[in-house]
């Protein structure tokens, strides 16, 4: 059997494949709402095959939020737009999940198409942005967040524990906790970003306790017997490389006695000054050793697109689960695409009935 459409399975959860469509924000929301895009949108990455789609990065509360355009979970109408769009995946075949996120001093900012960047002072759609220090990220972004105090570290924890009960309310199987991309969990771990000099900061115990209170709340309130995850940013490329790789890994022990079931491994973008080496499959190697030296199932994404590549990543147990995303924006179907390029028997199988019995006909035995 080709190692990418084999299942695999995580507490309760089975996925049909190794193939998952991570979490990408569409910057198409309004108050926080889903609409008809986003329920067009998932269904139809839940129909091109996939085992796994998780929505986009969906704020826990206003503040934290990217783009005026983001989703959240901080109010009820929310999550019963989102257990329309949690019911359409799962009716799909794919499992549904869900990315919870707090954008840190990366919030309040302009959607990207219209100018990635932060919205201005004085614009009335725009907020306070909030960070473990008064520090900004700089380059496009420069607004000056406030510096946490413990009472707001409460808060957004609670935001988070209130936001994972909307999630499984709402239908949603599997979580992840957004980590990562130099949003607020990864500025506390981050040395660019956290400047604190109390127990939320300073040494690797004092940058990982906010992550990891925030995790170890979560796990209370979500199933026992459905897959808590994390994307987290396990390397900057800003030159201290493996020092980070090296706290990263020990955090992720941490993380997994703390209940989590799978990271899905990606870059910090804490700072502007990086320089990612792009390149297929870049993490990899990375994904792997954390795989081994923590003894957790892991994802990837980034470079990754190319089905041949894929499968010899799952095959050489680098990576449990794949995430493809931009090639699914550009092909939703991108699972059909995959199982023709790989040459699995009846390839339009992967697809549901109602596309697959057309492909499979009226043309010469595909392979
Ligand atoms: C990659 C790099 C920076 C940000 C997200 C919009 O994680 C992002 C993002 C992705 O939601």
């Amino acid at each position: 059997m080709t190692a990418l459409f084999t299942e695999f399975s995580l507490k309760d959860v089975t996925l049909r494949n190794r193939i998952a469509v991570p979490p990408m924000c569409q910057y198409s929301a309004q108050d926080g709402l889903t609409n008809d895009w986003h329920l067009v949108h998932y269904s139809q990455l839940a129909r091109g095959g996939a085992g796994l789609v998780i929505v986009e990065a969906t704020a826990v509360s206003p503040e934290g939020r990217i783009t005026p355009g983001c989703t959240g979970l901080w109010n009820d109408a929310q999550a019963q737009g989102m257990a329309t769009i949690a019911a359409a995946i799962k009716k799909a075949g794919a499992c549904p999940g869900i990315q919870l996120a707090h954008a840190g001093r990366k919030a309040s900012a302009n959607r990207p198409w219209e100018g990635d960047d932060h919205l201005a002072e004085d614009d009335p759609q725009g907020w306070q942005t909030l960070s473990p220090s008064a520090v900004a990220f700089g380059a496009n972004l420069p607004k000056v967040p406030k510096a946490m105090t413990l009472e707001d570290i409460e808060r957004v924890k609670a935001d988070f524990v209130a936001a994972a009960k909307r999630a499984k309310a709402a239908g949603f199987e599997w979580l992840e906790l957004h980590f990562a991309h130099g949003y607020l969990a990864q500025s506390f771990f981050s040395v660019h970003a956290n400047q604190r000099d109390d127990q939320y900061g300073g040494d690797l115990a004092g940058r990982s306790r906010f992550l990891l209170e925030t995790m170890q709340a979560v796990r209370e309130v979500w199933p026992e017997n459905l897959p808590l995850t994390a994307r987290f940013g396990v390397i900057e490329y800003d030159g201290r490389d493996e020092e980070t790789v090296s706290e990263s890994i020990e955090l992720t022990h941490q993380f997994k006695a703390s209940g989590l079931d799978l990271l899905n491994v990606s870059i910090g973008f804490s700072t502007p000054d990086s320089n990612i080496p792009w390149g297929p499959a870049l993490l990899a190697p990375i994904a792997e050793r954390v795989r081994r030296e923590v003894g957790l199932p892991v994802a990837s994404a980034w470079g990754i697109d190319e089905p041949n590549l894929i499968n010899q990543v799952i095959t050489d147990q680098q990576m449990d689960l794949v995430m493809v995303g931009r090639a699914h924006l550009a092909n939703p179907h991108w699972p059909y695409h995959a199982a023709k390029t790989l040459k699995i028997a009846d390839p339009a199988w992967v697809l549901p009935a109602p596309y697959a019995h057309w492909l499979s006909r009226y043309h010469a035995p595909e392979n």
